[in-house]
């Protein structure tokens, strides 16, 4: 086999339900003997899982074993041990469900790209497949063990229903352009998943693996932010957490908006650990024949806008900075520089919660106490932290910190792309021109009283105060 072209129309031929456009192929087709390994470091699940189907069927084809791993990063752009605990207490399950398919789950902790390349010097794999992950640091991973490895390396995207680099080859502005190329693209990837059935080749290299115990133990990340107890870790909570929204909630969705209202989902930390897949969701969803605006709401969520982040992600190097703004928001932000600003507070201030506005405070002390924010107050709490700072800048560092330090589902292309639509206009248009903003969207707590009872969540989110939802710790 020598040419890529050769190697798809085999895997084409072999009863290859996984539309090979999921993969991208560096390191070339040549390959030795030699067991598959899939690196998972995105997507932390046993089932409906593409890189691990396709990992699995590249073993069968070559008549191999094929083993799973997973690298404990010592630290991960500042999670805390409320995110590692998180992430950690679903990895058992998924060793489970995938020791029931012959597939053993290799544990290894360090510096996760030169783990991997001291694993493969162990075993001699002869393909490597890996999660795609728009990320920087994911991409230096992915850079690191190209540059040293010999056998070929598979890039799946796993976390899209259309793989990111077919729904779009160039940064989409907007989701108006975005959502059609989606839309045109399901047809062809919006299939299900093939069950993982067991591997015929049993694993037989001897290879050292930390059993999943003593990974907590090699923790060294901030034990302030405690852990969530709202919410239970792994694929089959994430899936109960699932049936739980669409029997009870989908409903409910249009009215997504108020705060007061538990209507969200709160699958979002499930998907940013790749606990479940977005396909498997509007498979789900289909499958009930649920339909009407609650439904297309929440599908607009869960496929274009989360696509749309990876979109920006992937093809926006400067996703985390002002520099990755839309032109016409960067100029007019920089026009208004020097625009007085009525507040200013400090880091401190801001993650203490010690504004002068009460909603503002409420939000963060939600973001703070129960690791997750309601997505009206992601813009709100975003766009104050523009107001309250002297510059764009100094405003992206904070809300990105606060972010990934307290949100169950932060360092998530999501959570970037949100926090640049707040401060810097990003899938967003121009709005009457106004001082500090300039022509970025303004919001103020007059618009969220129009939404919601605001007085009740900011009783509900302020110290003291009787709180009607579980949060961990005091509040
Ligand atoms: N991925 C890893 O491969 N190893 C880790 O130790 C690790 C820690 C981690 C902590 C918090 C967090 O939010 C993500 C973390 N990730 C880790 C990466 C992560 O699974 C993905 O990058 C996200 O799911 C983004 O999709």
């Amino acid at each position: 086999m020598d040419s890529i072209g050769d190697f798809f129309a085999l895997a084409n031929k072999m009863d290859n339900r996984v539309n090979p456009r999921r993969v991208r192929i560096y390191n070339g087709t040549e390959q030795r003997p030699g067991p598959v390994l899939y690196w998972m470091h995105r997507e932390f699940r046993a089932k409906d899982n593409w890189g691990l189907i396709w990992a699995r069927q590249q073993a069968l084809r070559l008549g191999t074993p094929v083993a799973v791993a997973f690298c404990l990063a010592p630290s991960f752009l500042g999670a805390t041990l409320r995110q590692y605990d998180f992430l950690l207490g679903g990895l058992e399950e998924t060793a489970e469900g995938l020791r029931a398919a012959n597939i053993p789950l290799i544990l290894r902790s360090g510096e996760p790209a030169e783990e991997m390349l001291r694993l493969c010097g162990e075993i001699r794999p002869s393909l490597v497949v890996t999660d795609f992950d728009p990320l920087r640091i994911k991409k230096q991973w992915h850079h690191t063990l190209l540059e040293q490895l010999l056998c070929p390396v598979h890039e799946v995207d796993s976390r899209n229903i259309v793989p990111a680099w077919i729904a779009s080859t160039h940064r989409e502005f907007m989701a108006r352009t975005f959502r059609p190329r989606i839309h045109r693209h399901l047809q062809e990837f919006l299939e299900p998943f093939p069950e993982l059935a067991p591997h015929t080749f049993p694993w037989t290299p001897p290879v050292f693996s930390h059993v999943l115990s003593s990974l907590r133990a090699r923790l060294r990340v901030d034990t302030s932010v405690q852990p969530i107890s709202w919410l239970v870790p792994g694929e089959a909570a994430a899936r109960a957490t699932l049936e739980t929204f669409v029997d009870h909630r989908l409903a409910d969705y249009p009215l997504r908006n108020d705060p007061n209202r538990n209507a969200c989902s709160d699958l979002s930390p499930y998907l940013h650990f790749g606990m479940i897949s977005a396909q498997a969701i509007v498979l789900e969803v289909r499958q009930r024949g649920l339909q009407g605006e609650a439904v297309d709401g929440f599908l607009e969520e869960l496929v274009v806008r989360r696509e749309l982040s990876d979109n920006f992600c992937l093809y926006t190097p400067d996703y985390d900075r002002v520099a990755g703004f839309p032109e016409w928001a960067r100029r007019s932000l920089a026009q208004h520089q020097g625009d007085p600003r009525p507040y200013l507070y400090s880091d401190e201030q801001f993650d203490r919660a010690q504004t002068h506005d009460l909603l503002w405070n409420a939000a963060q002390n939600q973001l703070v106490n129960s690791g997750t924010m309601h997505s009206y107050l992601r813009m709100y709490w975003g766009k104050k932290i523009l107001e309250w700072t002297e510059d764009p800048a100094r405003a992206m560092r904070i809300a990105i910190h606060l972010n990934d330090r307290y949100a169950l589902d932060g360092r998530e292309t999501n959570g970037y792309t949100g926090i640049a639509w707040s401060i810097g206009g990003v899938h967003d248009r121009g709005w009457p021109e106004r001082p500090i903003f300039g022509t970025v969207r303004y919001m103020n707590e007059a618009g969220a009283r129009r939404k919601f009872d605001v007085n009740r969540y900011i009783r509900t989110w302020t110290p003291g105060q009787p709180s009607l939802f579980p949060v961990s710790g005091d509040l």
